[in-house]
């Protein structure tokens, strides 16, 4: 175990575990991908991945859900999951991230969750966060929130040993980031603008030798930034994170949270401390991962799960017989 690495909670072998969470989620998001029903795609998500994690030998508290415990039925924030037997555990999901993504069939539709020791994840509201991240390897502080974009994108390129121009940025595609998007390109940097999905946006940083990202920049969900400071916990990375509510019902809904310093800047260990297991299983084709294929009888997924106390990164492909998915039902 790396120097300094938090005690493990979770089991080695809840890794596999967490897998059937995701790939759940996944195949049943898979199954409408593409036919333009994100309403539909979402739910059946959301009930494939409660179902199998309340079969995980944990005694789990939902802290990133999908919504508050009066807007959804299942995986609402403060649900109690798993078995009731075993660690007790903080668990974050995301069943399906990109939803728009998945009805339109475009890529990087992911279904996420992470399990935590308890009290390791950040609770949240699901309410904006300004966020930032890199890869694995560079001094800490390196980029920070604070700093102009052209200031991060010029101490990157040196750490890199390359030129600002040789650098890619991933940034969601949204009016309020028009100034950081012409800072960016004022700079010299090439954008990737994504429609959606910035927990992939992130992780891609970590492996930019294949996915051609150096950083992630711009503001994106809450909850889905605590999701992607947990697999930079376990792949390696720095992100800073913002909350930046937008209204005073967001900020009572912060607080209620106990969140009450918005000018806070969260690194990943304030976001996700302690033992981790982060996994995410594509859902349609990304640059991480691949899409669920359906062919007759069988259904192939395509799963990353990642863990901080040990530091390992699984990539797994994994052969379903859709008669057996019908049965875990
Ligand atoms: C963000 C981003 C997500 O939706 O939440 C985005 O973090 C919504 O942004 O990854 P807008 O409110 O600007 O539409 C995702 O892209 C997908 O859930």
């Amino acid at each position: 175990m790396p120097k300094g690495a938090p005690q493990p909670v979770l089991q080695r072998a809840m890794s596999i575990e967490v897998a059937r969470i995701t790939e759940a989620a996944a195949i049943a998001a898979a199954r409408l991908r593409g036919r333009g029903n994100e309403r539909d795609a979402d739910r059946g998500a959301a009930d494939a991945m409660h179902r199998e994690l309340n079969k995980l030998a944990v005694r789990g508290r939902v802290v990133i859900g999908e919504g508050e415990r009066e807007e959804v039925p299942a995986l609402f924030i403060g649900e109690e999951v798993g078995l009731g037997e075993g660690p007790q555990v903080d668990v974050a999901v995301d069943p399906l991230e990109g939803t728009t993504l998945c009805a339109k069939a475009m890529p990087n539709a992911l279904a996420v969750v992470a399990i935590a020791a308890r009290g390791s994840l950040l609770n949240t509201p699901r309410i904006y966060m300004d966020k930032i991240a890199i890869g694995p390897g560079y001094e800490p502080g390196l980029v920070d929130l604070d700093l102009p974009p052209a200031e991060n994108l010029r101490r990157l390129a040196k750490a890199k040993g390359v030129s600002v121009p040789d650098l890619t940025v991933c940034i969601l595609d949204r009016a309020r980031h028009a100034k950081l998007i012409d800072e960016v390109r004022g700079a010299g940097a090439a954008i990737r603008l994504i429609s959606d999905g910035d927990i992939a946006g992130v992780i891609e940083t970590a492996e930019s030798a294949e996915t051609g990202i150096d950083l992630y920049m711009g503001v994106g969900g809450a909850p889905e930034g605590v999701l992607a400071a947990a697999a930079l916990r376990c792949i390696g990375g720095q992100m800073q994170g913002r909350l930046t509510p937008l209204s005073e019902e967001e900020r009572r809904r912060a607080r209620a949270m106990n969140i009450t310093d918005f000018t806070r800047k969260y690194s990943v260990e304030d976001m996700a401390s302690g033992d981790v297991i982060f996994a995410a299983t594509g859902i349609t084709n990304g640059s991480l991962l691949d899409g669920v294929k359906f062919s007759g009888e069988r259904i192939e997924t395509h799963t990353v799960i990642m863990r901080a106390t040990t530091k390992t990164v699984r990539w797994l492909r994994t052969r379903h017989t859709a008669a057996k998915m019908q049965q875990r039902r």
